[in-house]
């Protein structure tokens, strides 16, 4: 398994690439162009300027996440294949930087969801928290307004103005939409772009539902063992692949994480590893990386990624803020957090690899 760490990118990250490559064991940054439209071409140059950057940095560019998918597309209006015929070029121009490895997601309208960005643990740090009953009685106005406002200076991924300055069209456009919908254009993208992927040698990660099931009366789909099945099968190639997100999945019990690493390996090409803690009402946060912290048995899925002879790419995801970096970090993405949960990571995957 290949270690890497995601980056915001230049002046977008309060985390330098040079405390990147201290962290043991990263080979890469997971990257994106922040700035860029969903539905935009990526221009050669900008990439470029990036895999410079890191380059210089001795990380790699392999895995970028994400390239964001058009509304349109989702919606399956007909301008979507505009959008598709950009997307394309675009997984030509970061073909051609050497990029391996592409996360995206195919949620309607919003990216992922919490009610509070800064919930205490009791150790004093704070992390990420979903309250279930808060989220079914709170409009989805009042959790844009929420979220913007705990979010300090930075942009949140799957948060960002350009997308929320056009919610309220957003929604409405969904009025009605189906999941069987979503299921027909997600058909349609995949069919249009998984050849392409293939021509030019990277792999479609696609990233779970977070969290995964339906909210605000929209269809997810992207939520359990059958839908990935399902989903993996529209086009059966290993181009159509799974960023496997163990903290997105794993918040809903019925999903076995470790069963789902053996029965999809080969098609998880892209590994998010994070422990989440569920309680009884459906609440969850996300916890250190420690099995012992969470809900989740890390050891386990690692064990199972092990088994599968795993060879994807993995980072932490989402860490807790710690040390008194909350106000400096952008929510989720502090350095310390992760760079524990890389060594936790990597200390329980060199202990089975020195067993086997
Ligand atoms: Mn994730």
């Amino acid at each position: 398994m290949k270690m890497v760490f995601r980056w915001f990118g230049e002046g977008n990250d309060n985390i330098s690439l040079d405390q990147i490559r201290q962290i043991p064991g990263v080979e890469g940054a997971v990257w994106s162009l922040h700035d860029i439209s969903a539905g935009a071409e990526w221009p050669c140059s900008r990439i470029l300027e990036v895999k410079k950057q890191c380059e210089e940095s001795g990380l790699n560019i392999d895995v970028v996440e994400s390239v964001n998918v058009h509304e349109d597309i989702k919606l399956g209006l007909s301008t979507r294949d505009k959008y598709i015929d950009n997307y394309r070029k675009t997984l030509k121009n970061l073909s051609k930087a050497g990029a391996k490895v592409i996360c995206y997601n195919f949620m309607p309208v919003f990216d992922w969801i919490r009610t509070d960005l800064h919930k205490k643990l009791s150790d004093g740090s704070n992390a990420m928290f979903y309250d279930k009953s808060e989220l079914e009685n709170i409009s989805s106005d009042e959790l844009i307004n929420r979220i913007l406002e705990s979010s300090g200076n930075f942009t949140i991924p799957g948060w960002e103005p350009e997308r929320l300055s056009v919610i309220k069209n957003t929604f409405k456009a969904y009025e009605g939409f189906t999941e069987e919908k979503l299921w027909s254009n997600l058909e349609y993208f995949l069919k249009c772009i998984i050849s392409v992927a293939e021509e030019y040698g990277i792999k479609m990660a696609i990233h779970p539902d977070d969290p995964p099931w339906s909210l605000f009366g929209l269809p997810r789909i992207v939520s359990n063992r059958n839908n990935i099945k399902k989903l993996l099968s529209l086009v059966d190639s290993e181009y159509n692949g799974l960023t496997l997100c163990s903290g997105s999945l794993g918040s809903n019990k019925e999903n076995n994480i470790p069963e789902l690493v053996r029965e999809f390996g080969k098609r998880i090409h892209f590994a998010h590893i994070r422990n989440v803690r569920i309680y009884d009402n459906g609440n969850f946060i996300e916890t250190s990386h420690r099995t012992k912290d969470g809900s989740l048995d890390i050891y386990e899925i690692l064990k199972a990624y092990y088994e599968v002879g795993f060879d994807g790419y993995v980072r932490p995801d989402h860490g807790r803020h710690i040390w008194g970096e909350e106000t400096r970090c952008r929510p989720g993405y502090g350095l310390y957090d992760r760079a524990l949960g890389i060594m936790y990571i990597l200390g329980i995957w060199d202990a089975i690899t020195r067993n086997k």
